[in-house]
């Protein structure tokens, strides 16, 4: 490995937290006592999310290999490009779902008629509301919970779900889903759907981490609906990844731009090809922005320079491609049974129902 360092500690980043103001802008949503339907719970706030950039970019580009987690790409141009990305010719996994969920969603709702839908993550989706009609067409629907980083987009995605289910409650929650997952909202018969294949971004030791949290707070009538990805030809997976549009290398040169916005800095965007590869030791593909000449990058508030050799990678993303014996594999190990799984006519993708297996699991540490 090629010796570059860092020629400056980082500078403190820890930023009282400003409760205040956070209450008062939750308070501009949490108006049951109105009558109104929507209601939002905070587990994060902005300052919460300097911090985490802050540490993430600091233990990412001073440690070798280079590498940063993919969480940081979806500001409001991320989650725009992200969208684009899901409707381009080689992205299949988006449409295979909704296919797999058009076809499906009244077998899911009859395999466990909840009165509570929890979605982590992928807050807007039309996904979420086949499951939201075929869970109010079997008559047991009565609340949907939410789970997202970011506020706005729960906020935008809860009003237009109030408008369009006039029974629905919409318990929304604001927060980091490997760090607040321990909180979901208690009562009722749950359906935890953790859609798109988002689970693939997690290391094995993560994802199982994740699982056992979920399986932790299950009830033995709740169940998990989980969208993955499958295995298959690497030149389509990496064509998903590398689309000739060039959507998906400007998602990914993003995360660059939101560094340079929220922490003060330099990163020469054109200096960093976009890098799609399957990695087949560990099943996964992986982005990465790779120094297309030598450079130095300064991180204002962070008071970090970080010196990039022509060649080197920032590994970016990995998105994890399951088999099925892998995925029951990794269920049963952290408490949970395979009940169902559907995939598309041509085996691309799969949405499993698992519910809680008899085994004793240890909570999460
Ligand atoms: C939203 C995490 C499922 O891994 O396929 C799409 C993100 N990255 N193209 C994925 C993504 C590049 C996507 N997930």
């Amino acid at each position: 490995m090629t010796p570059r360092t860092p020629t400056t500690a980082p500078a403190g980043t820890a930023t009282p937290t400003d409760s205040a103001d956070a209450a008062i802008r939750a308070g501009q949503l949490r108006t049951d006592d109105a009558g109104s339907r929507l209601t939002l719970e905070r587990h994060v706030r902005d300052t919460d999310r300097a911090v985490a950039l802050a540490r993430d970019v600091v233990t990412g580009l001073t440690s070798i290999p280079r590498a940063l987690p993919p969480k940081w790409f979806y500001d409001a141009t991320g989650g725009m490009l992200f969208d684009e990305i899901t409707r381009l010719p080689e992205y299949y996994p988006t449409r295979r779902e909704r296919a797999i969920l058009d076809r499906h969603a009244g077998d899911i709702a009859a395999a466990c008629p909840a009165d509570t839908l929890v979605e982590l993550g992928s807050g807007t989706s039309t996904k979420t509301r086949l499951l939201l009609d075929a869970l109010r067409d079997g008559g047991s629907l009565r609340r949907f919970v939410p789970f997202d980083v970011d506020e706005q987009t729960l906020a935008r995605a809860g009003q237009g779900l109030l408008a369009a289910y006039p029974d629905l409650t919409v318990h929304a929650v604001v927060g980091d889903f490997e760090r607040h997952l321990g909180r979901l909202p208690a009562g009722g018969r749950r359906l935890v759907a953790f859609l798109g294949g988002t689970i693939g971004n997690m290391r094995p030791a993560v994802r199982t981490e994740f699982l056992r949290t979920v399986r932790a707070q299950t009830a033995p009538d709740d169940a998990l609906l989980l969208g993955t990805d499958l295995v298959k030809d690497p030149d389509r997976l990496v064509a998903a990844y590398d689309d000739g549009a060039g959507v998906t290398a400007a998602f990914n040169r993003n995360v660059l731009t939101v560094i340079n916005r929220e922490l003060g800095a330099d990163f020469d965007v054109r200096g960093f090809a976009h890098i799609a590869l399957w990695n087949a030791a560990d099943s996964w593909i992986e982005m990465r922005l790779r120094a297309v000449r030598d450079q130095r990058v300064s991180i204002d508030a962070l008071a970090l320079t970080v010196d990039f050799e022509r060649g080197e990678d920032l590994l970016t993303e990995i998105s994890a491609k399951f088999t099925p014996d892998r995925l029951d594999a990794e269920l049963a190990a952290a408490g949970w049974a395979t009940a169902q799984r559907w995939t598309d006519p041509d085996g691309d993708f799969a949405v499993t129902l698992a519910t809680p297996s008899s085994h004793p699991v240890a909570a999460p540490i």
